[in-house]
């Protein structure tokens, strides 16, 4: 058997395959808000940061390690687990002192917390949603030639969450606690070493979203690594291919969970390329979006090519060549918030409540954004938007033009990739909601399909896990990427023109928006 971990914003799931019975044995989370409360983060990250700081206690994901493989060994026989992998939430980074190569060989002890603590080196970890680095990317992007020869080096603009901005502004606000840090890892590389007891490295799809890796040569990248920090190459740990092995898990898992001492550990990689895989879409074809924390539009790539723009990035694709993907912040935390402005709960956004307002499809335009975004990049305070009289007083109404205004901006900075809206397919948490799936098919104008699994991600990782244990990996996608007739949602047509139409004023109101 084969287990995927997920360490996303907001929870650390685990989900158990077996290939040869094309079953999911065992399936678990741990919600960090809800179930480790001290940490005092109720959505994933620490609330109240100032000018656009959003950092995680890296205490709180070794915590929910332990928590969620009890919970896991005590539903299943951990020891017939022959290989794990994993994904994190990207872009994240873990800063640690000299010490934490010792403490990963060292298995004894009663908990993570206990044994790695004391090795941090910055209390918390910048996270995706962070805005603040501003001024480290245009630094970056000056001291390396200029924004388009950073996209054509890294695959990507110097972008505020990537990790090579979020090391720069370390250096430089605690330049003292820098020098200190022996290793900087990724939040997947960070969980696949703990579990692995020595050090791994960082996979081509994490490792894209750093602004730091050459996409060509896939290694550190000298241009951007000085353009970041002095001595910053000693302080990062390898980087490798999705599938390769690191080492037998370590003996602390062993004793603590039963799990064997012939299981092994194969690189994670980031959530985003994971759910690529578990999405059954690592050949170009099918576009998918998810729907958690962020929004995430994304496709494994034909061929070579980056955003003119700058919104879009390259990663690399975890069974080789590379993906394309669009983040969008104001995903289901801008959700959240209407639906909690208004007193509402899901059912508000579910097909029957969403066919009440259908004559209304298109005719009030909303920019959905309740913080600042990031595509595109912009300091909003709250929505824009432009309707009927009524809009105002009518939360039904504001429901449906949020969810346009969502997938509406999705196929604006989508164009770039010039993809053909054949399929997509829809994960992540709002994808369960019929009335945000059939949402999607209508303003894309293209079937939508949800597959049997809700964990994408997961599942991506637990693939990936067998993998890298030699099994084939297409034959698995089609045993477990499975869609059934129930999930598909057919777009309806007399909608092309509205949402057509409703583009072009999307477009014109973020343009007076944005001056
Ligand atoms: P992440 O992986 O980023 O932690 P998930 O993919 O697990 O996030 O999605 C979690 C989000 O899904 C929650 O924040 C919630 O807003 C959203 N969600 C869950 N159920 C529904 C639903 N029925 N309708 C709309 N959104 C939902
Ligand atoms: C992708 C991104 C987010 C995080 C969290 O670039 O920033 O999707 O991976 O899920």
């Amino acid at each position: 058997m084969f287990l995927g971990l997920d360490s996303s914003t907001q929870s650390l799931s685990a989900l158990v395959i077996d290939p040869a019975t094309a079953c999911i044995v065992c399936e678990r989370t741990v919600n960090f808000g809800k179930d480790l409360p001290h940490y005092g983060s109720p959505s994933g990250f620490l609330p109240g940061g100032t000018d656009g700081v959003v950092h995680a206690d890296p205490r709180m994901w070794l915590e929910a390690l332990d928590l969620l493989l009890a919970r896991l060994a005590e539903a299943t026989d951990l020891s017939q687990i022959a290989m794990i992998s994993g994904s994190g939430q990207q872009h994240g980074t873990v800063y640690l002192d000299e010490t934490f190569p010792q403490r990963l060989g060292d298995p004894r002890g009663d908990s993570l917390v206990e044994r790695f603590a004391p090795a941090f080196t910055r209390a918390t970890s910048p996270i995706w949603m962070d805005t603040s680095t501003g001024a480290e990317c245009r630094e970056i992007a000056e001291a390396a030639g200029g924004n388009a020869e950073v996209c054509r080096r890294s695959g990507s603009i110097a972008v505020e969450r990537f990790s090579g901005p979020q090391i720069r502004r370390f250096f430089k606000t605690e330049p003292e606690a820098y020098e200190k840090t022996g290793c900087i890892h990724l939040v997947s590389s960070f969980l696949a070493s703990v579990l692995a007891g020595r050090e791994a490295a960082i996979d081509y799809g994490d490792g894209a979203g750093m602004n730091l890796m050459n996409l060509e040569s896939l290694a550190w990248d000298p241009v951007l690594l000085d353009a970041t920090a002095p001595g910053l190459v000693e302080k990062l740990p390898t980087l490798g291919a999705t599938t390769d092995v690191i080492g037998p898990i370590s003996g602390y898992f062993t004793r603590k969970y039963g799990f064997s001492e012939t299981c092994r550990c194969a690189n994670f990689t980031g959530d985003n390329p994971a759910s690529l895989v578990g999405m059954g879409s690592t050949r170009p074809g099918n576009i998918v979006i998810s729907l958690g924390t962020s929004d995430t539009f994304f496709a494994a790539m034909p061929g070579p090519l980056t955003d003119p723009h700058g919104y879009g990035h390259v990663f690399g694709n975890p069974a080789g060549g590379f993906m394309s993907l669009i983040c969008f912040r104001n995903g289901s935390l801008a959700r959240e918030a209407l639906r909690d402005a208004e007193g509402l709960d899901w059912s508000a956004f579910d097909a029957d409540a969403l066919g009440e307002t259908r004559d209304a499809a298109g005719a009030n335009i909303m920019l959905p954004f309740y913080g600042p975004e990031i595509t595109p990049r912009h300091d909003f305070t709250g929505p824009v938007s432009k309707g009927s009289d009524d809009f105002e007083s009518d939360a039904a109404l504001r429901v449906r033009a949020l969810l346009e205004g969502q997938f509406l901006n999705m196929r604006l900075h989508s164009r770039w990739m010039g993809l053909r809206h054949e399929r997509i397919r829809l994960t992540g948490g709002a994808s369960q909601n019929d009335g945000i799936a059939r949402m999607a098919a209508d303003v894309f104008q293209a079937p939508v399909e949800r597959l049997a699994v809700s964990n994408s991600a997961a599942l991506g990782a637990a693939l990936i896990a067998a993998a890298a244990a030699g099994h084939d990996l297409p034959a698995m996608q089609k045993q477990f990427c499975l869609t059934t007739d129930q999930r598909k949602i057919a777009p309806d047509a007399s909608l092309e023109f509205v949402y057509n139409e409703a583009l072009g004023k999307f477009e014109d109101l973020l343009r007076e928006t944005m001056g």
